[in-house]
């Protein structure tokens, strides 16, 4: 059913305490945690607790909870002291939800990238 655990999701293991992550931000809803392997100077994942595939999924099925994804993004993007102002590199932030394996996706658990902390180029790769 939607929103309940997953045995085989590694996410859902990292919510029970199955598996271990950096957690940055513990929320009711959600959770935020350092990426093992960050492609920023700042790399944290925000996830709702509930498992939902993808980030589409989970706002059709509980927009709230996906309001709340999107706002601990900001507050760990305030928490890291990522700077916005002045517009120059290493300024800004980026929310990324890869979604589908053709994106990049490879855990299928919804959850939002926070990077930043560098230059960010545009179009991303
Ligand atoms: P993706 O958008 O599904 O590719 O993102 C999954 C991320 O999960 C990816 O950046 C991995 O480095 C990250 N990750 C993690 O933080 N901890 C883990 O134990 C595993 C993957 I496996």
């Amino acid at each position: 059913m939607a929103g309940e655990p997953q045995a085989d999701c590694l996410f859902c293991k990292i919510v029970a305490g199955e598996v271990p992550a950096t957690v940055v931000r513990d929320t009711e809803t959600t959770l935020a945690f350092r990426d093992i392997n960050p492609q920023a100077p700042t790399h944290v994942l925000v996830i709702p607790k509930a498992h939902h595939p993808d980030a589409a999924s989970l706002a059709a099925a509980d927009p709230a909870a996906a309001a709340d994804v999107l706002r601990e993004a900001g507050e760990v993007a305030a928490q890291e002291k990522l700077p916005v102002a002045g517009g120059g590199p290493g300024t800004g932030y980026r929310i990324v939800f890869n979604t589908g394996a053709g994106a990049g996706q490879t855990v299928f658990h919804a959850h939002a990238h926070v990077l930043g902390g560098r230059g960010l180029e545009w179009p991303p790769g």
